[in-house]
């Protein structure tokens, strides 16, 4: 279980590699508001690592970095990014499912009741972005509704957890 903890905080810190990269792609384009969204978005994934993190030498174990994977540089559309970032969030929800399988079947409860905290934050990351996905379809890459899109996500704000 510990080994798969792990694997999940490399997971994690890898969530906010690429949402630093979406970041680095939108604030090339000028969008200021969508790099802000994602910017935060990145530091809350660096949360979930440190969450990880700490539960791992919690549990008396030992977190190990590895090589982190280089993202993606650049997308077709903002669209394109935000299909990314939804799908990305999708293979998360199934890998912390995972590991909630892995906990149930070795009556881990302690690290079921620590999955959990998860496992209702992946409704919200799912939500989160395919709200932003579904925005965007309905926009279909007109300028104006893009500055506007643009200008809401520059009001995001942390969420107090
Ligand atoms: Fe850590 O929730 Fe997104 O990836």
């Amino acid at each position: 279980m510990l080994k798969e903890l792990n694997d999940q905080m490399n997971a994690e810190l890898g969530s906010a590699y690429l949402y630093l990269a979406m970041a680095a792609y939108f604030e090339d384009l000028n969008f200021k508001g969508f790099a802000h969204w994602m910017k935060l978005q990145a530091e809350e994934e660096f949360e979930h690592t440190m969450k990880f993190y700490h539960y791992i030498f919690e549990r008396n174990g030992r977190a190990v970095f590895d090589a982190l994977e280089k993202p993606q540089e650049k997308w077709d559309s903002p669209l394109a990014a935000f299909e990314a970032a939804y799908e990305h969030e999708k293979y998360i929800t199934g890998r912390i499912h995972n590991l909630v399988r892995l906990a149930t079947e070795e009556n881990d409860y302690a690290t079921i009741s620590f999955l959990n905290w998860f496992v209702d934050e992946q409704v919200e990351e799912e939500a989160s972005a395919l709200e932003i996905v579904q925005m965007l379809k309905q926009l279909q890459d007109h300028p104006t509704g893009l500055f506007m899109l643009d200008a809401r996500l520059a009001q995001r704000q942390r969420e107090k957890e």
